[in-house]
């Protein structure tokens, strides 16, 4: 078994996948030090900066914010579970000061989502019409993260889920140990779908944590109506420029993000 193919199962049974050491240090310094330039607030009340739509959000901020778009680390694992055609659909980063409270746990598709109509316990059998994939996210995380710190969190393997989510662990995920929190250091690219049962950990980190997400789906399907404009400082490759194409049928309105493209993949 080749190293994809461990991925994608491991991705396919968890929900997630942590890929660690993708980013060089000279990487993350580059990055990091791009978001001291913009000196932003103090992370409090926020915790998201440089979000898009509206506008390209942080892809302004430098070309190594464009880099990670397509970063070959990544994009055989979108294709398993994209297709050979999906859009950026928004991006933001987070961060969070030690003593920052935990966010809810949730889930956009599948028995946990807010549309599935399912009671807590009770079987969630209608998958007609439902969405329960295709949106993925990759989380680039730009300093030390996981059950010492905080930060992502997630249940396992929930996003293939019949039932609802029980109150009780909704009330208090740090109580069940079902609830994980993965470590990924510095450096490391969190793969997600948004199908997974998943949320933000309090954090208790020392230093400041630093994540950039990138929301991947499928060409033809979009969260808001709006859309990541084209960042005006940099330059992308034509192969970066199709993840911002209007969203169509895959393939008949949408191009692929492979053919012609082999050459810029390293497998
Ligand atoms: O990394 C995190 O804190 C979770 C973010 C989140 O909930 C999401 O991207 O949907
Ligand atoms: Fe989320």
């Amino acid at each position: 078994m080749n190293n994809l193919e461990l991925q994608q199962y491991l991705f396919d049974i968890q929900g997630y996948l942590v890929i660690e050491n993708v980013l060089s240090p000279e990487e993350l310094a580059t990055l990091n030090q791009l978001i001291d330039q913009q000196e932003l607030p103090t992370p409090g009340k926020v915790q998201r900066f440089g979000s898009a739509p509206d506008g390209s959000g942080f892809l302004n901020w430098g070309k190594p914010f464009c880099d990670l778009l397509t970063h070959d680390a990544i994009m055989p694992i979108l294709r398993f579970r994209l297709g050979d055609s999906f859009r950026l659909d928004r991006i933001y980063g987070m961060y969070m000061r030690d003593g920052m409270p935990r966010g809810r746990l949730h889930a956009d598709y599948g028995a946990t989502s807010p549309t599935s109509g399912a009671q807590p316990g009770e079987y969630f059998p209608f998958r007609d019409n439902v969405i329960t994939n295709g949106f993925v996210v990759v989380t680039w995380v730009l300093s030390d993260a996981g059950p010492d710190h905080g930060g992502f969190c997630c249940i396992p393997g929930s996003h293939k889920s019949n039932f609802k989510l029980p109150p009780q662990i909704d009330e208090s995920p740090e109580d069940a140990p079902c609830v994980i929190i993965p470590n990924a250091p510095a450096g490391s690219a969190i793969l997600f779908t948004e199908a997974l049962t998943h949320g933000t950990a309090a954090w208790r980190g020392k230093h400041e944590r630093r994540s950039l997400l990138y929301k991947y789906c499928v060409s033809h399907m979009v969260w808001t109506a709006r859309r990541v404009q084209l960042p005006t400082n940099v330059e992308l490759t034509s192969r970066q420029e199709i993840l911002f194409g209007t969203p169509g049928d895959p393939l008949r309105h949408f191009p692929s993000l492979f053919e012609g493209f082999e050459s810029e993949q390293v497998v």
